[in-house]
């Protein structure tokens, strides 16, 4: 028998959180992302014993960021009302926003459609987010980012699953690219959570073809070229796993990206999570969940969202129990995200 659903939930917001946690502190800190040394000997400090002062205990805590203040607004929407409603997200996110006294991070134009949402008392929840860089809507990766509730809230009903993550991104991201950014990244912890991570290992070009197939369903071909952009970025993943030895970084982010675009992060992460699932020069670990965000944060670029994006994958597939007991210690909020993982599995098994 396989990884249980409940721990596949909980390792899925866990993976996201610690990715958020662990990522930020790289965020757009080196062109080139962080020296294999630095990151390696980061995940040791995690991995190893507590650190011990002399008087008392003390584990430094991460902070996590806009990515987790937004995912915790969703999953808690989702438990308190077990539907959908985009007006109590839309608060959610206006209330966190103006009253966490964190610096959280928040994408650079998002705070406009807070701004708008608070004067307007998010009468209209989906309306400032439509207005966003002259109307064409946010292409950033806001929406993926924080997603990862949708695919457990709606587990088990494919059809609403889409409908749900295009709406909750439709509060804050209109703009085709960022909604499908959004969507595929729900797919791909989907796909997670229904696989068995014991006995064979994943089939790594299936998952891509998996994703391929379901994308096509929902991408528009591009007006101008004809082309759907997230169909040539998993076409593009594909490639890259097949390359004998695995691909360079630089290939990676030259290509996949490590910015805020959801075009050139989401695909990023599930590549990421696809990568791990071998060895990866340089990364000093057996083990796959470590492997996926250290992977991902050592791209450089958006580390936090890409790395929480992967860690979402790679705990929905893997379960709670592959992720280090031992990170716990270190990111605010395990026990809480932990708990709306519990609420969301009680709702997707009534
Ligand atoms: O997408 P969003 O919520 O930002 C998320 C990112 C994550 O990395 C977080 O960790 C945090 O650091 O921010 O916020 P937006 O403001 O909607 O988008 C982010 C940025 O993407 C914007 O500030 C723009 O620079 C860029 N961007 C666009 N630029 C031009 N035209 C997004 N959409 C457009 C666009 O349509
Ligand atoms: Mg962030
Ligand atoms: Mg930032
Ligand atoms: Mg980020």
């Amino acid at each position: 028998s396989g990884v249980s659903l409940i721990s596949k939930f909980r390792g899925c917001l866990a993976g996201a959180l610690f990715g958020d946690c662990f990522g930020a502190p790289f965020e757009f800190e080196d062109e080139n992302g962080p020296s294999p040394v630095v990151l390696n000997k980061f995940f040791a400090k995690l991995e190893g014993p507590p650190f011990k002062s002399k008087c008392h205990f003390y584990a430094p805590k991460y902070a996590y960021t806009d990515d987790t203040a937004m995912t915790k607004c969703i999953a808690q929407s989702f438990v308190d009302r077990a539907s959908l409603d985009e007006r109590d997200i839309a608060k959610r996110f206006v209330t966190d926003f103006y009253t966490d006294t964190t610096e959280r991070g928040y994408g650079g134009h998002v705070t406009e459609v807070f701004r708008k949402l608070r004067d307007q008392q998010c009468a209209d929840p989906m309306k400032p987010a439509s207005e966003q860089f002259n109307g064409t809507g946010s292409y950033g990766n806001g929406g993926a980012m924080r997603v990862s509730p949708v695919p457990l809230f709606c587990f088990g009903d494919y059809n609403r699953m889409i409908h749900v993550a295009k709406r909750v991104t439709q509060i804050t991201h209109t703009h085709p690219l960022g909604i499908n950014g959004a969507i595929l990244q729900c797919l791909a912890i989907h796909q997670g959570l229904t696989l068995d991570p014991r006995g064979e290992p994943l089939d790594v070009q299936k998952f891509a073809d998996e994703l391929i197939t379901k994308m096509e369903a929902i991408e528009e071909p591009d007006q101008i070229d004809g082309r759907r952009p997230y169909n040539t970025q998993l076409q593009l993943i594909k490639k890259l796993l097949a390359k004998e030895g695995g691909a360079s970084a630089h290939q990676v982010q030259e290509s996949l990206g490590t910015s805020v675009d959801a075009l050139f992060s989401v695909p990023t992460a599930i590549y990421s999570f696809l990568r791990a699932q071998k060895p990866i020069p340089d990364i000093e670990t057996d083990n796959k969940f470590r492997r996926t965000i250290h992977y991902a944060i050592s791209l450089g670029g958006d580390t936090d969202t890409i790395a929480s994006m992967a860690g979402a994958i790679a705990g929905a597939y893997f379960g709670e129990e592959e992720i280090n007991d031992s990170y716990k210690m270190y990111c605010e909020y395990v026990e809480e995200i932990l708990e709306l993982a519990n609420g969301l599995h009680k709702i997707a098994k009534e």
